[in-house]
């Protein structure tokens, strides 16, 4: 497994995100290597890369420079691929100097993790921050199989047109054996752009080939371990934390949101929805509850430091404007928590409130519903951006630019009978339950496999 930074658990905590999560998963299945960044940020790069093992994963990483980190990390990855990969063309900023930087980050991540291949390795390339590994593995006679997997959505020909050598890079996916990506329209953008930018033939379905040389592309959305939420969920009920929210509740309802602090997650427009939410339907002022948990990422590129200060000044002024002297509107934290009080706070919300622009798949929708209690189930709203909704097409849909469709949703969730909750939570159930993160991974490393084939 290669991706750009590797996440080893300290004391069972593993950091917020949902590729480590699933990345992890993956390796306990079938032991191996996991190699990337170590996180940190040094002077000299230390010659060696660390090695760490933890029963059958052995963690590589290796340290980027300053400049490195500036220009490839915070730079091309995070202020030109992630913004428009999520169809937010006005957070990017292109730079020549920040492009460089990617082409050399990734040349050196191929220079050292050779040495670290055996010969029947399988390589598994996990996000946008390592587009092209492949092509620099091939350019240094590496044959084994490669396998790219995108955590993000694939954005439309239109719009990946607008990114200075964006040719460049689907030249370089297409030295992949098999690229994955989380649903049918990001394949179709893929193909549609691959197509049109390098003439690409398209031989079926899943195959392709550009320049005499063939990769299969497919769709592998990620998912969750329905038990280790189940197991997670159950625990909670014994935790101290879940009694004082509880008891901090005072039979109110609760809506939660659960998210990294990113403008891709639509907290703004959701934070405005809630607010029109209580306007409109004043029978719940001074009744429910909504907790936002976002911890913070990504904080030395500017438009999340801006994300952040628009943010606490909505909270302040909605918690200035409606709060009584024993009930707050919203609570909002800054802050993140142990995997077993998140789930366990998943469970005792009425509402789960997912409302990204885009996102590739949005792993939180689904542990919301894997974490509800089957006999007295909450409601997912969800955005119809988010991969997920293509799956948990029985959750209250939602269109996240319309603040007020997003409003009345939460007046919906909020008095929709028992019946209907149930119904809605077993459908959405079955399909995790049929696609859980087990299934992605296998179906991901048989395909790969196969293209040897
Ligand atoms: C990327 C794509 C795609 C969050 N706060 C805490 C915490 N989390 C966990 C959640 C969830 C994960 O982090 C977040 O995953 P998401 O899928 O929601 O979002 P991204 O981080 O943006 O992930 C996304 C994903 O990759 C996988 O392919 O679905 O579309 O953007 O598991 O529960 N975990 C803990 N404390 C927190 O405070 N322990």
């Amino acid at each position: 497994m290669v991706s750009n930074r590797v996440a080893i658990p300290k004391g069972g905590r593993l950091p917020a995100g949902g590729l480590a999560i699933g990345v992890l998963a993956a390796l306990k299945q079938y032991g191996g290597l996991w190699f990337g960044w170590s996180g940190e940020v040094t002077k000299v790069r230390r010659i060696k890369p660390v090695k760490v093992t933890q029963g059958n994963i052995t963690y590589v990483t290796i340290d980027l420079q300053q400049q490195e980190h500036d220009q490839y990390y915070n730079g091309f990855c995070n202020r030109v691929l992630w913004p428009l990969f999520h169809y937010l063309p006005q957070f990017m900023d292109f730079q020549r100097d920040q492009w460089r930087a990617y082409q050399t980050v990734n040349q050196l991540f191929a220079h050292k993790l050779i040495p670290l291949l055996k010969p029947d390795d399988l390589i598994w390339v996990h996000d946008y921050h390592l587009m092209l590994l492949a092509q620099e593995l091939h350019t240094a006679g590496v044959t084994n199989p490669m396998g790219f997997f995108l955590h993000i959505p694939f954005p439309a020909y239109g719009l990946l047109r607008s990114m200075p050598r964006h040719t460049r890079v689907l030249r370089g996916l297409c030295h992949y054996d098999l690229v994955g990506f989380q649903t049918g329209d990001d394949l179709l953008a893929f193909r549609n752009c691959v197509t049109n930018d390098l003439g690409a033939t398209l031989i079926d379905d899943h195959q392709l080939e550009v320049a005499g040389r063939k990769s299969r592309a497919g769709v592998f959305p990620i998912s969750i371990d329905m038990s280790t939420i189940k197991n997670a969920a159950r625990k909670s009920l014994h935790t101290h934390t879940r009694e004082r929210l509880i008891k901090s509740l005072a039979r109110r309802p609760l809506i939660i949101g659960v998210d990294r602090l990113d403008y891709s997650k639509g907290l703004n427009n959701r934070l405005q929805a809630y607010e029109l939410f209580l306007e409109k339907y004043s029978e719940n002022r001074g009744k429910a509850v909504f907790l936002q948990i976002a911890p913070q990422s990504r904080e030395q590129v500017r438009a999340y430091g801006e994300i952040q200060r628009e943010l606490e000044e909505a909270a302040g002024r909605m918690n200035g404007r409606f709060a009584e002297f024993d009930w707050m509107p919203i609570r909002y934290l800054n802050q993140s928590f142990g995997r077993t009080t998140l789930i366990g706070f998943l469970r005792i919300s009425q509402v789960g409130l997912v409302t990204p622009l885009r996102d590739g798949m949005n792993l939180v929708a689904k542990e919301y519903v894997a974490a509800q209690n089957p006999a007295a189930p909450g409601v997912l709203i969800l955005s119809s951006l988010a991969g997920a909704a293509r799956e948990l097409d029985a959750a209250l849909l939602v269109n996240p630019f319309d603040v007020d469709g997003v409003a009345e949703a939460l007046q919906t969730a909020l008095n929709m009978p028992l019946a209907e909750r149930k119904e809605r939570h077993t459908a959405m159930m079955d399909v995790i339950r049929r696609h859980d993160i087990r299934a992605w991974r296998e179906n991901f490393v048989q395909q790969l496999q196969d293209t040897r084939k």
